[in-house]
């Protein structure tokens, strides 16, 4: 038998860790942490899309509507020069850079290094379209971007606070913790507009209307403040902002936050009881909360709540979820137009030049760059002329993508570095073929921030090269300096030394173990990351979502996630065993409304938003009235709204639709290609 080779799970940020026979290139789960013997289905069959025939194979250069295959060195070499050409005419910040939640460290680092070094902060990545408002909010109050305790921690708490989240079908393996802190008897309350997966284990099922967690986390807040609930000895010591937060939330009184979201006021104020009394608690929250235009202000709320009750360091912890493999690491590594590495704020100067002393160069640019959601403004005015995206696809996963594609299409030079013919790449002027995670090696970053090496398992196929060799070409092609590294190790060693708590650490260290976490294990224990080292209450009220139902548009639409798919479905759809399981998608919808539209189940319907219009089945069933729930994997973002929240995520959750029941007209569909 051959050897079993370590590598990360290429699709959620829960970071299972998988085994794979090099021979026979079967999965099986890696028994240590984080996963122990756990895998969902996606983990098990993560190998098959690294199969597919339709790897890209060779390096392409656009010529008319077709496509032709060149050398890697002519690719590298042309790329480069448009890339300079573009410099010289309208200056560094007309190139944008994407780097990718599914790429290493080593991968995210070397991007916004030469991002930075060719003189522009317009890098970003996916995280914008996800957690960025959880970021924004945890900086805000606890002073650091990131989850604060281990997964470990999850089954020692009392109680489960899950927000406008569904693990069930996003973190299959983090269910395990959340159950097992339920069979010690721990109350799991769980939150969303719709009966989820997830609500099936909890003890505590809140559906509310579409964005109104502020009123129902800020009623929760007033039961706690006025029974006099809340860790005093904590909040006296530890935070600043209490009496704001008491004012601000005076108002919301269990009635009122029962008019606004549906839940009874008694139900409120036993879910606040509950968790007041439990004595310690996580609060575990997704794209519910951060998908929304007051996405910073939710995430703040259900902040403000555990900071009230003291849910920090041993008794408690926040759990902004993350979405993809790497996308902790990517913003850890400072492939955020924002932020350094470490999330360090580009005015932060003393950083920004040590990071430049270690580049080579005297100072870095200071201006924030564009975030990936303002991109397509600045293309179609004219100000952004050429963009590189390494494995992300804007083209699907954007909102409003008819309008991106309309940008992608403006662009002078659109480079795309990715592993498949993605929408994205039939834009494109230069394809470069990159290889798989299983093909190369490199470090991962997970939710809980624990970095992982990831072993290579396989040779890379057809011609394709590892991200991190083609943006070492690519940087010693623009004429940067330091691109020079015999090894990936190297560029990980020289993550490290930006890093206090991996000064001391080695590469051998992270490849045999389960991992280093950064910069700890758990964070503010004694202490927060804020320059005083206390915590912010920071009091928030409700935020309206931008497009509101009316006549024309009666329903509220919102876009979720499912088991078998992932994002914008290119790795999962050539997967052959998860297609087989994922069955039709479906839009869901109540049967009152269903049956006044004249619906059955599974008949043929038109979504239509201001945007665009799509069409698929309908599901009728368990869905509350006037919300119609569709997959964000297809189509979707034909009819989101681009509206965006102050850190740059749009409203994927809330749009105003109407349906209508599709008679004579001939279904087709509307899947990716
Ligand atoms: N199978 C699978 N797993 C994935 C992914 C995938 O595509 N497929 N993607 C990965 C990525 S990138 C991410 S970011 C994570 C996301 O993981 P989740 O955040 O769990 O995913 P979503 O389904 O987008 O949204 C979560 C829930 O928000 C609810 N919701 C919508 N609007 C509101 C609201 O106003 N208030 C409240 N309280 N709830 C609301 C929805 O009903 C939904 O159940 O999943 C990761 N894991
Ligand atoms: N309507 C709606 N839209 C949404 C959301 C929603 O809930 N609703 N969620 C948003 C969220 S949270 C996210 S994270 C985004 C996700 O948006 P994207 O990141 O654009 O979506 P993915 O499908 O994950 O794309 C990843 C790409 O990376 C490529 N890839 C995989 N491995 C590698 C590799 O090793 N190297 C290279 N070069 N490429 C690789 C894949 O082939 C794929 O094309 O979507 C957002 N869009
Ligand atoms: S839970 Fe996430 S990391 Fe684990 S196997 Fe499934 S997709 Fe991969
Ligand atoms: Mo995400």
């Amino acid at each position: 038998m051959s050897e079993l080779k370590t590598v990360v799970c290429p699709y959620c940020g829960f970071g299972c860790r998988l085994l794979v026979d090099p021979r026979s290139m079967r999965v099986s789960p890696h028994k240590g942490a984080p996963n122990y013997g756990k895998l969902c289905p996606k983990g098990l069959h993560a190998t098959e899309f690294v199969l597919s025939g339709d790897r890209l194979k060779r390096p392409l250069k656009r010529d008319g509507n077709r496509m032709k295959a060149i050398s890697w060195g002519q690719a590298i070499e042309e790329v480069a020069q448009k890339l300079l050409e573009i410099r010289e005419l309208y200056g560094p910040d007309a190139v944008a850079f994407l780097a990718s939640s599914k790429v290493s460290n080593e991968e995210n680092y070397l991007l916004q290094k030469i991002a930075r070094l060719f003189g522009t902060n317009n890098i970003d990545n996916c995280a914008r379209l996800c957690h960025e408002a959880s970021v924004h909010a945890l900086k805000m109050t606890v002073g650091a971007g990131a989850q604060t305790n281990p997964y470990e921690d999850i089954p020692n708490f009392n109680a489960v606070l899950i927000w406008g989240y569904n693990p069930a079908e996003t973190h299959p393996v983090v269910m395990d913790y959340i159950l097992r802190a339920k069979r010690r008897g721990a109350k799991i309350i769980v939150v969303d507009i719709r009966e989820t997966r997830t609500m099936a284990f909890a003890d505590y099922k809140l559906v509310i209307r579409p964005g109104t967690d502020i009123a129902l986390a800020n009623a929760m807040m007033h039961v706690i403040i006025k029974e006099e609930l809340y860790d005093e000895e904590f909040i006296a010591s530890r935070t600043v902002g209490f009496s704001e937060l008491r004012m601000a939330t005076k108002k919301y009184t269990p009635k009122y936050a029962e008019r606004v979201t549906g839940v009874p006021a008694g139900t409120i104020e036993e879910v606040a009881r509950t968790f007041a009394l439990a004595g310690s608690g996580a609060v575990m929250w997704g794209m519910g909360l951060t998908q929304h235009v007051g996405g910073v202000e939710n995430v703040l709320a259900v902040i403000d709540l555990a900071l009230l009750l003291g849910y920090i360091g041993e008794r408690g912890g926040l759990y902004p979820m993350r979405g993809q493999n790497n996308v902790q690491g990517a913003a850890y590594m400072g492939a955020l137009s924002e932020f350094l590495p470490g999330y360090i704020p580009l005015t932060d100067e003393r950083f920004r030049k040590r990071v430049a002393s270690l580049w080579g160069v005297d100072d870095l640019p200071t201006e924030r760059g564009l975030y990936l959601t303002e991109l397509w403004d600045a293309i179609e005015d004219g100000t952004v002329k050429g963009l590189y995206v390494v494995g992300e696809n804007p083209a699907v996963s954007e909102a409003d993508f008819t309008r991106v594609r309309g940008a992608l299409r403006k662009l002078d030079l659109l480079v795309v570095q990715d592993l498949f013919m993605t929408r994205t790449a039939r834009y494109a002027h230069y394809i470069l073929p990159a290889s798989a995670f299983c093909e190369k090696e490199g470090s991962y970053m997970n939710s809980e921030r624990r970095i992982q090496w990831s072993h290579r398992v396989c040779e890379p196929v057809h011609d394709s090269k590892p991200d991190w060799e083609i943006l070492m070409m690519l940087g010693k092609a623009l004429g940067l300096p330091g691109f020079d590294y015999r090894s990936v190790e190297e560029v990980t060693a020289e993550y490290f030394r930006l890093f206090p708590s991996l000064e001391e650490r080695s590469v051998e260290e992270l490849k045999n173990s389960d991992g280093i976490f950064l910069p700890r294990k758990r964070l503010h224990t004694w202490e927060f990351s804020t320059p005083d080292g206390k915590a912010r209450l920071v009091a928030v009220e409700q935020v309206a979502p931008w497009e509101k139902p009316d006549a024309e548009y009666p329903f509220i639409l919102t876009t979720v996630r499912l088991i078998s798919h992932y994002n914008t479905g290119e790795m999962t759809l050539r997967s052959p065993s998860l297609v087989r399981l994922m069955g039709e998608p479906r839009v869901l919808m109540n049967e009152g409304d269903a049956e006044k539209l004249g619906i059955a189940d599974g008949d043929w319907v038109e979504i239509e938003t201001r945007r665009g219009r799509i069409r698929m089945r309908a599901k009728v069933g368990k869905a509350p009235k006037g919300l119609l729930v569709l997959p964000f994997h297809f189509k979707a973002n034909k009819l989101t709204s681009d509206a965006l929240n102050k850190a740059g995520t749009p409203e994927f959750k809330f749009s105003a639709a109407r349906l209508r029941k599709l008679r004579n007209e001939k279904p087709t569909l509307d899947t990716p290609p």
